[in-house]
């Protein structure tokens, strides 16, 4: 009988779970922990859900087990020991179903039962649930709890079923179990469950022939025991160990990383690599950018690929499996037992698919484009359709009888992995669009089935019958998916993280690689923001708080975090000297950015005194266009050097000379002095851009922040005076009034870096209030903007500037100036000059150069001109 919440007719029961694996299992134990009538529906005769179906030998976890546990119930991890690190299948199938046993779980699952179809009843607020058997269950919730990696991708191999000997598929093995002894033996597929199964079926097998189209980066699980350190931490506090793997990147607590892999010495890079090679984990601390940075990943991948060929004595061999055209972790990595040792036995072949492919395969064997082989049995260990196959197996019909196969055609859409519009009181457990298969599934399955059943109990103590995420709430957290995954390789590999094994399906990125830690924050930030996000119906009406959960770039996240952990003062609490000190102190912290050819240091006569000046030249052959560039710091601090980074990138991208000029600064040098030597230093570098070894004629001017500010004031300046001819003006998040009431100050004012206490920290030192509508300070106020040079505007949507940016942009565009406005979403007002910090500007910065290019072609050189003439 269904209890608590409902219009008058009842459901069958509350809550119809598909799935008895692990999470259905304990989704059934909390639900009715918290009184709910619930069914857990299930196809095998079973429980344990992969691990019921995936009996291949060598099947293991490579999570270690001690980890890869339920943590809900203290009793039962008191109550049951796994007796290796890693466990076998058998093993873990077991402790399913010893679970099952202890909370009598299984009289609420109905096995054998495969579900066909679910449709939302809008009339009656409730889902009816058909199985293949031909029987209905209605129910309030329905719960797809049918696991990532659960149905087989189809064998899309010509010839498949003509086989006349034994065929075998790694996901659905014999439960008695195959005896290899004397047979001549074919696997297909090198992924994690061919890894495992390899060098078992080599033991047995009169010969073993792998036909390997992928190689796989693999690393000794070196199993056996659970390390002792990992038992008496666990031990000696079993809650900070448990909650210490929920907020860790992974779900598995490893110690966390800042250092890059290019940032230390080649001897230093390899002690780390062989650590990890003799760790035994899949998940060993490394370096920090190896998931971002593909000259750093290629180091680990070619430490890999040196122990591949010093484990496999045939160098033929040992190069086919030495993965290339990847990068490591992009494609699921391997631990194994003797996988590489296997090709070293005189029974076993590896054929290299990717150049001899399979052609066929034959009633007796398979043919290649090279040869025919003759096989006893053929095993097929060619993987799943990953994460949204079993999902959109069961024909689901929402509102409307909107079909979630038809919504998915072009790639799942979720809110959280956890919902979907348009299919109300419908939860996924571990959906695309959730940390899922890039985590420990154990920890991720807990936080999913805690939160869906916690939301189920919210809804039953407040009335409320239906939730449904928002189009807005959706379409944030679909773009915050996208957005963390492209700021990794991830997206570059033909992955099934990517759909991309599976023939036809869309190329979407899968889960969400945000990390395990921030996505249950976000998740709790939703609930506690009144279901941020989430329609509801009752019977007192509906409510709504819309918006987007995450909004900001996941890089721009980690600097601000990173920045918030070092609890520094407020620049604006600081004496100017103190705040320059810290600017500096911050600045040696950074990436330094890209080589460029040549770094020029010198000095050039400013307005008042001698300036300093950095200079960075391209390495490819000049005379290259010259591009006067102005530093951020609020008129306050910062110098010829302190935007180094951006500018190497700057320089490198657009093939151009940067000229990084210094300027006096306030307080010692208020207003104008700034602006006096901006312009001073415009007129040097134009009049000396052929000295300086660039080309003759107009320069561009770029700045960021305060020093754009300067950079729009001397084209201002500039055209009035007749000169210097400026060809463009790069703008990055300009100063262009002294305005502190646009709605950007309001509400970017405060958390973003810049704040508006420090703008008014830097336009008190900078200038008194009665000059502040004057041009040079507020170039938005010029009374003409017309016959200006042509603007390109970058303003970030996080910026307490923004809106002065975009103002400016439209003033000059009203005033007949080309401008490109270029819209950096999820960046804060510093973001994009974080060079190698935030990955995720790099694609403005190249917009950027861009317009430095097409304001500044290159001219052709001197001798190729006088060879066309
Ligand atoms: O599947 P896979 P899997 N012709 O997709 C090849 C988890 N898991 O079952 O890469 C020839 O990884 C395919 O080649 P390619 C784990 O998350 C965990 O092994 O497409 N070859 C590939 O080599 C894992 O990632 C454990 O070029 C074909 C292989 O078949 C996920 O499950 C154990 C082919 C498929 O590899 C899936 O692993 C097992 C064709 N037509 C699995 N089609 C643990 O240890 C495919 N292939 C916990």
């Amino acid at each position: 009988m269904a209890t608590g919440i409902g219009p008058a007719v009842r459901p069958d029961v509350d809550v119809v779970v598909v799935g008895a694996g692990f999470a259905g299992l304990y989704m059934l134990h909390r639900l009715r922990g918290l009184g709910f009538s619930t069914v857990v529906l299930e196809g095998a005769d079973g429980v344990g859900g992969t691990w019921y179906w995936n009996r291949y030998p060598g099947a293991r976890c490579d999570i270690m087990s001690i980890d890869y546990s339920y943590s809900f119930d203290p009793e039962l991890e008191r109550e049951w020991q796994w007796s290796e690190k890693y466990a076998t299948q058998p093993e873990i199938l077991a402790y399913a179903n010893y679970v099952a046993d202890k909370y009598d779980l299984r009289k609420d699952i109905r096995f054998g039962t495969r579900v066909q179809q679910a449709s939302w009843d809008a009339a009656a607020r409730r889902w009816r649930v058909s199985t293949a058997a031909g029987d209905e269950i209605t129910c309030r919730f329905y719960v797809m709890a049918t696991g990532c990696l659960s149905l087989p991708k189809s064998i899309d191999i010509e010839g498949a079923d003509r086989f006349g000997g034994e065929t075998y598929y790694t996901h659905h093995w014999p439960h008695e179990g195959v005896d290899f002894t004397g047979k001549r033996v074919a696997v297909i597929g090198s992924g994690s469950s061919g890894i495992q199964a390899i060098p078992i079926i080599a033991a047995q097998a009169a010969q073993l022939t792998v036909f390997q189209r992928t190689p796989n980066f693999s690393r000794p699980a070196r199993n056996g025991p659970t390390p002792q350190q990992k038992l008496d931490a666990f031990k000696a506090d079993r809650d900070a160990y448990r909650q210490a793997a929920r907020l860790s990147q992974a779900g598995v607590a490893v110690p966390i990383t800042q250092v890059s892999a290019l940032q230390v010495p080649e001897p230093a890079r390899r002690a780390v690599y062989e650590a990890a090679w003799d760790s035994g984990e899949l998940l060993p601390t490394t370096f920090a950018d190896l998931v971002t940075s593909a000259e750093a990943n290629e180091t680990f991948c070619e430490f890999l690929r040196g122990k591949i060929r010093s484990i496999v004595k045939d160098p033929v061999t040992a190069e086919a499996l030495c993965p290339q055209g990847y990068y490591y972790g992009t494609k699921r990595p391997c631990i194994d037992s003797g996988y590489f040792e296997t090709f070293n036995l005189p029974h076993v072949r590896l054929v290299d698919l990717r150049k001899t492919p399979i052609s066929t395969i034959t009633e007796t064997g398979i043919r290649t484009n090279a040869e025919s082989m003759e096989f006893d049995a053929i095993v097929f260990a060619t993987g799943f359709d990953a994460m949204t196959g079993a999902i959109v197996a069961v024909d689901i019909r929402g509102r409307d009888g909107l079909s979630l196969k038809q919504k998915w055609a072009d790639g799942p859409k979720t809110y959280l992995g956890l919902t979907t519009v348009g299919f109300p009181n419908c939860f996924l457990v571990t959906g695309p669009g959730s940390p899922s298969v890039l985590s420990n599934m154990m920890v991720s399955i807990e936080q999913h089935v805690d939160w869906v059943s916690s939301t189920i109990d919210h809804m039953r103590r407040t009335g409320l019958e239906t939730i449904e995420p928002t189009s807005t709430a959706e379409a944030g957290w679909v773009q915050h998916v996208n957005d963390c995954a492209d700021v990794t390789l991830f997206p570059r590999a033909d992955s099934w993280y990517m759909g991309a094994n599976v023939p036809g399906k869309p190329r979407v990125f899968l889960p969400y690689i945000g990390g395990v830690d921030r996505y249950r924050k976000a998740c709790d930030e939703v609930a506690q923001q009144g279901y941020l996000g989430f329609r509801f119906e009752g019977a007192a009406g509906a409510v709504c708080n819309d918006g987007v959960i995450r909004r900001l770039q996941p890089d721009v996240t980690i600097v601000l975090e990173v920045i918030e952990s070092l609890g520094l003062p407020p620049v604006e609490s600081m004496p100017p000297q103190a705040a320059r000190a810290l600017f500096d102190a911050l600045a040696t912290q950074r990436p330094p950015g890209p080589a460029v050819g040549e770094i020029v240091d010198g000095t050039l006569p400013g307005a008042a005194a001698e300036l300093k000046y950095r200079l960075y030249r391209p390495a490819t052959a000049g005379p290259h266009p010259v591009v006067v560039y102005y530093h951020g710091g609020g008129w306050v601090l910062g110098s010829h050097d302190s935007d180094d980074p951006l500018c190497r990138d700057l320089c490198v991208r657009s093939d151009s000379i940067i000229v990084s000029v210094d300027y006096r600064h306030a307080p010692e040098d208020r207003f104008p002095a700034a602006v006096d030597d901006a312009f001073a230093a415009l007129r040097w570098v134009s009049s000396h851009a052929e000295a300086l070894g660039g080309q003759p004629g107009p320069v561009a001017v770029a700045g960021w922040s305060a020093g754009a500010n300067l950079a729009t004031v001397v084209c201002q300046l500039g055209r009035d005076a007749g000169g210097p001819a400026i060809a463009g003006q790069l703008l990055i998040t300009p100063v262009t009034d002294a305005d502190m009431t646009r709605p950007s100050y309001q509400q970017n004012g405060e958390r973003y870096l810049l704040t508006s206490a420090m703008m008014r920290w830097f336009f008190d030192h900078y200038v008194d209030v009665a000059n502040r509508s004057d041009p040079r300070v507020a170039p938005l106020r010029a009374g003409n903007l017309s016959n200006l040079p042509p603007a390109t505007i970058v303003t970030c949507e996080f910026d307490p500037l923004r809106d002065e940016g975009a103002a400016y942009a439209a003033a000059l565009a009203d005033a007949g100036v080309d401008v490109q406005h270029i819209f950096a979403r999820g960046h804060i007002h510093s973001s994009l000059t974080m060079v190698d910090l935030v990955i995720s500007g790099a694609p403005y910065r190249e917009k950027m150069a861009e317009a430095l290019r097409r304001y500044l072609p290159r001219q052709q050189q001197p001798l190729l001109r006088h060879k066309l003439a």
